[in-house]
């Protein structure tokens, strides 16, 4: 039995705020942590932003290509590094940030607002990511939630932050970013805040160096917001060296990208998804990454072209509108492509293989476990299968008593490594984490190979007529038929199975929907899959209700008329 995880004792210090960790959960329930690669070994004391920027900058690669914003212009490492370290100065010289304290960070992906969290990390502070879409109410549980003191906000999205502020009495100082962007574009000039809280106006009055705080590898250095569906926000903790091993494992050992490669998507930083694989992953091996504002399917596959991008890392309902349009576009740059965020139909797997030339890379993460922890790279990619444990974590499948069930069978993905589910003072930490062990709420099965494969969101398992079905097992069987764009399955109540398959399906232009096509999107699927998994109900939508990481919002289907 490994002893239980005993965090680092802080000296009573009124310069260190201890909010964080006076709200870790009890030691039991914790997850276990396994630190068994020869990579994973932290000493007790690191700061993850010197390892990322400044160790790169130490080895003589200053000069190496680091950031590239939306306006084209690119940031070398020690352009990184002397902004952030100007940041910091504004954080503690003039706002008060002591270790420990709270900032609330906010924007579109830019430069900019990677530079913010460098310099949260490199003061001790603990960086609290918003995206960009949240409203008033939303930012006010955030802010409530991590009692955030300071906020950095780009310029073009003050608006609702204003809104909340009223009501976050802790948030004592705002101060806004890219106004000049925001400048540029007419429509919120109007709003564009005084600029004596510019953000870069007074960064600019710095000298630009800053020593490290000299962080405990268990500090707090990031409260990721899951992108939860339902009630009140949960608040993930990660430490310093969470962060870090998160890029010493799924990186190196999967996605093995190399020190020239340019890394570009969609995913915004205030999701781990974003955070690592456009910031931290390209950071840890001196790459460079591509932070765009816009990153629909439209403006990304422009992007790859005109930057010559060769890492993409993006959802799989992105991949399969790109592949639609990606014969129009230079992609021969591209080398890998990371498909994340909600489970990768073998019908985009094979769309995007078509249209792009390129095995994609899936892998399952979540908010709690900071980055990828089951995942396949091109050499063990299976469709339809998410793929293997990443070296570093352990992953099986349970059955409801906790016990491991054998292969074939369908139960509770479990896993363990070095990250792990430490919410902020929240109940449903017993939810997530059982026995050591954190319990994703994913249904998996192991198949004979070993590979791990994606069923459903445990509480999203259809019950019909006694046989459990699986709604992406019917999405993928739809998404196979020529006429489908996008589709969403769930469980609708009925009286005599308990509950029947209804599809909602969005059509390619050049199709219509009728009685006819229902029936033979029913009859495609029951000879693709079990007869008795066919959508008894199909409506045809214009459009699946999404969440802004691109997850499908089945609760919000589950409520359609
Ligand atoms: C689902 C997947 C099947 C699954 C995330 C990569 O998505 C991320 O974090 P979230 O907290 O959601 C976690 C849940 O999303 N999921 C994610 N990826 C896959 N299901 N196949 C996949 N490849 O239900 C999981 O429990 O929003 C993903 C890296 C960091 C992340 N935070």
């Amino acid at each position: 039995m490994v002893p239980p995880y005993v965090p680092t004792e802080v000296p009573n210090d009124s310069r260190v705020d201890t909010f964080a960790r006076d709200r870790l959960p009890a030691p039991q329930l914790l997850p276990e942590f396994r630190f068994d690669l020869p990579e994973l070994q932290f000493p007790a004391r690191i700061n993850c932003a010197t390892e990322l920027l400044d160790r790169r900058v130490a080895l003589g690669q200053g000069g190496r290509r680091c950031i590239t914003g939306a306006d084209g212009k690119t940031w070398t490492y020690a352009d990184v590094q002397a902004q952030a370290n100007r940041i910091a100065q504004v954080l503690v010289d003039e706002l008060g940030l002591i270790p420990g304290n709270r900032v609330l960070l906010r924007g579109a992906n830019s430069p900019m607002l990677a530079a913010c969290f460098l310099a949260v990390f490199k003061c001790g502070g603990i960086a609290v990511g918003s995206m960009p879409l949240l409203r008033a109410k939303e930012l006010t549980q955030i802010a409530t939630k991590a009692q955030v003191s300071i906020a950095l906000c780009d310029a073009r999205l003050t608006d609702e932050l204003f809104a909340a502020l009223p009501a976050c009495p802790t948030l004592k100082a705002v101060l806004h970013f890219n106004a000049d962007a925001a400048a540029a574009s007419s429509s919120t000039s109007a709003s564009t805040p005084a600029s004596s809280s510019s953000l870069e106006a007074r960064a600019a009055l710095k000298s630009g160096h800053f020593d490290n705080v000299d962080t405990a590898a268990d500090d707090t250095c990031l409260i990721a917001f899951t992108s939860g569906t339902t009630g009140q926000p949960k608040g993930t903790r990660h430490f310093h060296r969470d962060l870090l091993a998160a890029c010493a494992c799924w990186p190196p050992h999967v996605l093995r990208a190399q020190p020239d490669d340019v890394f570009i998507g969609s995913p915004p930083l205030a999701f781990t998804f974003g955070l690592g694989g456009l910031l931290l992953f390209p950071l840890s091996i001196g790459a460079s990454t591509v932070l765009l504002e816009k990153v629909g399917p439209d403006a990304l596959l422009p992007a790859i072209a005109k930057h010559r991008a060769t890492v993409c890392f993006t959802a799989p309902t992105s991949y399969r509108a790109m592949a639609a349009s990606a014969a129009l576009h230079d992609l021969s740059s591209l080398r890998k492509c990371v498909s994340a965020g909600e489970a990768l139909p073998a019908a985009t797997r094979l769309l995007w293989r078509q249209a792009s030339g390129i095995e994609m890379i899936d892998g399952i993460g979540s908010t709690e476990m900071l980055h990828i922890f089951i995942s396949a790279d091109e050499a063990h990619a299976k469709p339809g299968a998410t793929g293997l444990p990443v070296p570093g974590y352990t992953a099986c499948v349970l059955d409801d008593g906790g016990q491991p069930l054998p292969p074939g069978q369908v139960g509770r993905l479990a896993v363990k490594g070095p990250t792990g589910c430490k919410y902020l003072d929240d109940p449903r930490q017993a939810t997530y984490v059982q026995d050591g062990w954190n319990l994703t709420g994913d249904a998996y099965l192991v198949d004979a190979d070993g590979q791990f494969v994606y069923q459903a969101r445990t509480d999203d398992m259809i019950i019909s007529g006694g046989y459990n079905i699986a709604g992406p097992e019917v999405e993928s069987a739809l998404l196979l038929h020529p006429a489908v764009a996008e589709c969403g399955v769930v469980g609708w109540p009925d009286e005599e199975r308990g509950q029947i398959v209804r599809a909602f399906v969005v059509l390619k232009p050049g199709h219509d929907g009728g009685a006819a096509l229902a029936q033979t999107l029913q009859d495609w699927v029951k000879q693709q899959i079990a007869p008795y998994k066919y959508p008894r109900a199909i409506d045809f939508v214009a459009e699946l209700p999404r969440t802004e990481t691109g997850k499908l919002q089945r609760f919000r289907l589950r409520s359609a008329p």
